[in-house]
């Protein structure tokens, strides 16, 4: 009988560096993250030298240390997998000659002046890093003729939401950024937008709600808390002094959300995507439930910066002051993954008062050490 006429799978083939299809070259899995060092770098590392692929990170030169967070990999037989690279993402050689020395197959860019207080004081700076940078990670990639072969990752944020119109958020709903931070990621993510949309790169943004570990920086909220909790706890430290006790955050676990990151790439189609628990507590709940696990409740008198917060004992522990509000504030933010859900089958694994707990233990843990260590 007649034969149905077939096309040949090559002819699907991206023409790329010596003959590699998108797939082919997803296949050998070598990863570049910028930001390494960072929460999030740490736990993509870890999960990805899991997975089988070769890690190279981004670090930035400083005068102190700044790779504790990746301090046990160099311990484990899965650092012959692992390589650091001087660099910075405000400095586009440099960027070039890292993409075409390492030749990834995917691109994390997670590296950024990721405080959002901090961005008021250093407006440029941030835009510099966070918006531009994703650029020029971008445009380096295009020099390096790798443009047809590399999936990006653009760690796009909750905090494009800002004043947000409705709530929960998802992928929808439109951005109205409140900060330096925010305005410099929503470059960054219609960037990561445009470069997919006009040179058919796989790029793609994980929308990111809060998520945070014992690894968390200290001056985000939820570290401060626990950290101040582990020290209230051991007669370090009598009294936490904070700002906005009222924002509403949705918090989860970064190791659910690196999960998320990977997962991301690994999509058949390069897309955005909100990643979050889908509850939202506020700065004063997580306060609440960070003392609960050394066994203290707490309650509140006073308003605004004559607010405190008082244990058992009657010993005031939490105290407000004006320095830490922001000139302007997000007020409630909270997710709808239900994309992610679908399409990736992502959801995440720990619980508010689980996340809480872990950080608590953690600071405790490291608090007691310290101690030991100094006697
Ligand atoms: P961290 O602040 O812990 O880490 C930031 C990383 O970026 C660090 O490795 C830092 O290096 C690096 N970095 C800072 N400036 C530069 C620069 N000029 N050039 C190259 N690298 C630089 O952030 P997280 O791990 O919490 O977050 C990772 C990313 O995800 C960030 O882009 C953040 O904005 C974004 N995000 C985070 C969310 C969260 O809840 N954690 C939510 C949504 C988005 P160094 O160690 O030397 O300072
Ligand atoms: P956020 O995180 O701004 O959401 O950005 P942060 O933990 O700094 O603040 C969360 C909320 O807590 C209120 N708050 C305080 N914040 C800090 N840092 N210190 C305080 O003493 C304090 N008191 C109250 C804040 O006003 C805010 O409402 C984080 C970063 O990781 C970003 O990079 C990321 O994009 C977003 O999460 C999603």
């Amino acid at each position: 009988g007649a034969r149905t006429p077939t096309v040949p799978a090559s002819a699907f083939a991206v023409p790329g560096l010596h003959g590699f299809t998108r797939q082919s070259w997803a296949a050998r899995k070598v990863a570049l993250i910028t930001g390494i060092t960072g929460q999030d770098g740490s736990y993509l590392a870890e999960l990805l030298l899991d997975k089988g692929y070769q890690v190279h990170g981004i670090i930035r030169r400083s005068s102190s240390f700044n790779t504790s967070r990746l301090h046990h990999l160099f311990s484990e037989a899965r650092v012959e997998r692992l390589a650091l690279h001087y660099g910075d993402l405000t400095d586009s050689t440099n960027l070039v000659h890292i993409i075409s020395q390492v030749q990834p197959s995917e691109v994390y860019n997670l590296g950024a002046q990721s405080h959002v207080k901090v961005s008021f004081e250093m407006a440029e700076y941030t835009a510099n890093v966070d918006g531009t940078g994703a650029l020029r990670l971008l445009d380096a990639i295009r020099t390096c003729g790798l443009d047809h072969l590399v999936k990006f990752y653009q760690a796009s944020t909750s905090e494009l939401y800002g004043q947000a119109v409705a709530c929960p958020q998802d992928e929808s709903t439109p951005f109205h950024p409140r900060s330096p931070y925010g305005v410099a990621k929503l470059y960054a993510y219609w960037i990561t937008v445009n470069y997919r949309e006009s040179y058919s790169m796989f790029a793609s943004n994980g929308i990111l709600f809060n998520h945070e570990s014992p690894r968390r920086g200290r001056t985000f909220v939820t570290r401060k808390i626990s950290r101040a909790v582990a020290e209230i706890s051991l007669g370090r430290q009598e009294c936490m002094v904070m700002g906005n006790l009222d924002a509403l955050r949705d918090w989860g676990h970064a190791r659910d959300y690196v999960e998320g990151m990977w997962r991301v790439l690994q999509h058949s189609t390069p897309d955005d995507f909100v990643l979050a628990s889908g509850e939202s507590h506020t700065v004063r709940e997580f306060i609440e439930a960070a003392f609960g696990v050394i066994g203290r409740r707490i309650t509140w008198s006073g308003v605004g910066v004559d607010e405190v917060g008082t244990d058992d004992a009657g010993r005031v522990v939490v105290g407000v002051d004006a320095r830490y509000f922001r000139p302007a504030e997000v007020d409630r933010l909270q997710g709808d993954a239900g994309k992610a859900r679908r399409l990736l089958g992502w959801a995440p694994t720990v619980g508010f008062a689980d996340l809480v707990r872990e950080m608590v233990e953690a600071d405790v843990a490291s608090a007691k050490y310290l101690i030991e260590d100094l006697n």
